[in-house]
């Protein structure tokens, strides 16, 4: 519990990978904040609703601005500070269920507009905070509580679908590295757009995936994520695709691009639109009889 938070008793369960995805996210505000000589009041995250979301109250520190919003609807209030004030660094904080689920209509309004905007995804492969049913990243047979005789969905691909809608940069990491995982998250706050970056984030409790994804090396058995090689072009939509096409979790940036944002052509339009008094505005909407 975060001690500048002292009237919200919020708590994760211990193991929790959302407990390395906060250590992550601090240092890459700090980092951010240092690098920009800018107050870390200028940071603000927008949080989901879900043991994810709770980031939002536990980030310890020297606190950014915080909106515990409306499940699913991080991206449209995220939407909704960077144009009142683009000069803010503007941070999601979102599980698979709010962001996948409930929130999947808002990823490609926000892809497609280029807002420049980060979100960090904390997977579990679970709804954590409603005790543990399955999500839209569940796998197919998962026996949860929703699904007691097993899930008849296959699993979303979140990193496939962020390529399809034109997200401009795609990380994928996981949260037992968070020193690595801070600078992926810099980065991306860096980058000029949309940008994801999607976090293993195992819940101890309902989904326990660790060893699943570092598998158990003394015993040989290999573990689903595995690092994007070094020569890899972030750049290359082909070489994305690839890494996407492959077996397994990756662990890296798979993809960058530079385009201009929404807040680059909104200004240009500013520059073109008629410069109007009041007087003038409020005349145009009086009825000429
Ligand atoms: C509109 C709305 N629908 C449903 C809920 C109930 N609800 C709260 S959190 C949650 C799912 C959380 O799962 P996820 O986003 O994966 O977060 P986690 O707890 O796993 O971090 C749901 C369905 C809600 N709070 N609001
Ligand atoms: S229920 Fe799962 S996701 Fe929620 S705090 Fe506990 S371990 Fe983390
Ligand atoms: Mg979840």
């Amino acid at each position: 519990m975060s001690k500048r938070n002292p009237e919200y008793d919020f708590a994760w369960c211990p193991g929790c990978g959302d407990f390395g995805v906060r250590r992550a996210l601090q240092v890459a505000l700090e980092g951010y904040s240092v690098e920009h000589e800018e107050p870390q009041r200028n940071n603000v995250i927008v949080a989901g609703i879900g043991c994810s979301g709770n980031m939002v109250h536990l980030v310890e520190g020297e606190q950014p601005f915080g909106i515990h919003g409306i499940h699913g609807r991080t991206l449209p209030i995220a939407f909704g500070v960077k144009m009142g004030r683009p000069e803010l660094n503007t941070v999601v904080v979102a599980g698979d269920g709010d962001f996948l689920s409930i929130g999947a209509e808002h990823l490609g309004p926000a892809a497609n507009r280029n807002v420049d905007i980060t979100a960090v995804i904390m997977d579990n492969g679970v709804y954590g905070l409603t005790k543990g049913q399955s999500s839209p990243t569940s796998e197919f047979g998962a026996i949860t509580t929703s699904t007691p005789l097993g899930k008849i969905e296959a699993p979303v691909s979140p990193l496939k679908n962020y390529m399809a809608m034109g997200v401009s940069y795609i990380a994928s990491y996981y949260s037992s590295k968070p020193r690595v995982l801070a600078k992926v998250i810099q980065e991306a706050m860096n980058h000029r757009g949309f940008s994801i970056v999607h976090v293993q984030s195992p819940c101890t409790t309902y989904n326990d995936t660790y060893d699943i994804l570092k598998g158990k090396p003394r015993e040989g058995i290999k573990g689903l994520a595995y690092d994007i090689p070094e020569e890899h072009n972030p750049y290359s939509e082909a070489a994305a695709l690839d890494i996407l096409n492959q077996p397994g979790i990756p662990l890296g940036v798979i993809y960058k691009q530079e385009n201009t944002t929404l807040q680059d052509r909104y200004e240009k339009l500013q520059e073109r639109a008629p410069q109007r008094t009041n007087d003038e505005i409020l005349d145009t909407y009086l009825l000429k009889i």
